[in-house]
């Protein structure tokens, strides 16, 4: 795996409200020379497994803000950027200075950054996480749970942890409003949540009875294939052109 084989395409994100895009994810493929476009599910367990997933996280990082600032800007200045972060790169000695790093050298507004960490990344050192999350956000950037509900779910961190936004899971949302249980358990997670005092986004909306059903839930952004798939950057450019800035949903 060599960075050059290493593409990002940016999935949109959209506010309930009033159906603008108001972020952008950040998702890495690996343009495989014999296996064509993979996605991270095929190589994210190798790069652990080599130790080069902190060299991949972090070319995603620098790259995904370098194509906000040169691209993306134009066309929608306000929107936040999203990048996930694997466990082992969260729980890395350096992952505060490689952030900080990134936003300098990009001069990159830390409010317009968002990193989506998954409850995985906390399981063994509760204490050492709750560090390394205060400054990130010290930093100034926001912080999302990313699939959440997806694991084994603590409920008593999220109280403790200085986060911003939680992601309700898409295996969650894939089964709604058809199913009585899914349906409980993603309003119960809404609830708690807004409790919380963050924003709720679910993931993985692809129909809209699954729009309908999160939006009835008071979900305060989605994402999804019922709003785009992740593109390359010039389509997702004439996407967000085409759009304009608001659009009603
Ligand atoms: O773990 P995380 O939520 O960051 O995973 C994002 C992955 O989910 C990406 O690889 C993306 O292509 C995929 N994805 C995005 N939207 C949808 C969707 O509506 N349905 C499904 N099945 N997958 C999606
Ligand atoms: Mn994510």
């Amino acid at each position: 795996m060599r960075n050059a084989e290493l593409v990002l395409h940016y999935q949109p994100r959209m506010a309930m409200t009033n159906g603008a895009i108001v972020g952008i994810e950040a998702l890495v493929r690996w343009q495989h020379p014999e296996r064509g476009l993979l996605f991270p599910g095929a190589f994210v367990p190798i790069a652990e497994e080599s130790g080069l997933i902190n060299e991949v996280d972090e070319w995603v990082l620098r790259e995904s803000m370098r194509a906000m600032r040169h691209r993306i800007d134009r066309d929608a200045p306000e929107v936040v950027l999203s990048v996930n972060l694997s466990a082992a790169q969260f729980r890395s000695h350096d992952i505060v200075r490689v952030v900080d790093a990134a936003l300098r050298e990009r001069h990159f507004p830390p409010h317009r950054l968002e990193l989506e960490i998954t409850e995985s990344a906390f399981i063994g050192n509760m204490e050492a996480a709750m560090e390394t999350l205060e400054q990130l956000r010290c930093l100034g950037v926001r912080i999302a749970i990313d699939d959440f509900g997806s694991g084994y779910s603590s409920l008593s961190y999220l109280r403790r942890f200085p986060v911003d936004v939680l992601k309700v899971d898409r295996s969650l949302v894939h089964r709604i409003p058809g199913d009585a249980q899914d349906m409980a358990i993603a309003r119960a997670v809404v609830a708690l949540g807004h409790a919380l005092h963050l924003e709720v986004v679910a993931e993985g909306v692809e129909t809209s009875s699954q729009l309908a059903a999160v939006q009835a839930l008071g979900c305060d952004q989605v994402q999804g294939y019922y709003v785009s798939r992740a593109l390359p950057l010039n389509e997702l450019c004439a996407y967000l052109a085409a759009r304009g800035p608001a659009h009603d949903a």
